[in-house]
């Protein structure tokens, strides 16, 4: 079984309610969720003037390929109603790939781990949170050493 670790994501709606909805699929159509972070309100990254987020980070463990937990999850995506739109832009729910164990992907429509990770305190807090000690398999760094050099003033809160 490979651990791998799900970053959930909404700035539109009811955000609380497709955190959770989106927890229920995953563990209905991907794989049990055996850990999940505290849920924290973040300031938009990327396009600062958009509406706050909810975010949180799952670990699941399971036997399917990084590509088969992608199709699932974005399945996921489109059953809850999200429109592909603009880069960065608003979403009821994004899923993301962190990691996929300690393995490092380069495919067309893969990038693992996630290649803006290390550079966004809304995902870092979560994660510490989970596994301080995980490091990085390309930075070689652990998460914690990651968190504590981030150069990511954006308003990160518990809630
Ligand atoms: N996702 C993005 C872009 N910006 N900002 C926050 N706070 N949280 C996100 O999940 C997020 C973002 C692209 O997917
Ligand atoms: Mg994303
Ligand atoms: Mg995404």
């Amino acid at each position: 079984m490979i651990d791998v670790f799900l970053l959930l994501g909404s700035n539109l709606g009811n955000r609380d309610l497709y955190l959770l909805q989106a927890v229920k699929l995953i563990e209905d159509e991907v794989a049990a969720v055996v850990e999940k972070s505290p849920v924290y309100e973040t300031q938009s990254w990327g396009k600062t003037n958009l509406p706050d987020y909810l975010n949180q980070v799952i670990r699941l463990q399971t036997a399917l390929s990084a590509q088969k937990v992608l199709e699932r999850i974005l399945a996921i995506e489109i059953k809850m109603g999200r429109k592909r739109e603009e880069k960065w832009g608003s979403r009821i729910i994004d899923i993301d790939i962190l990691f996929y164990g300690n393995q490092v992907i380069n495919e067309p429509n893969l990038i693992v781990p996630h290649p803006q990770l290390h550079n966004r305190r809304f995902t870092l807090e979560p994660l510490v949170v989970l596994m301080p000690q995980l490091v990085h398999p390309v930075l070689n760094k652990t998460i914690l050493d990651l968190k504590n050099n981030l150069n990511d003033d954006l308003v990160v809160k518990r809630i």
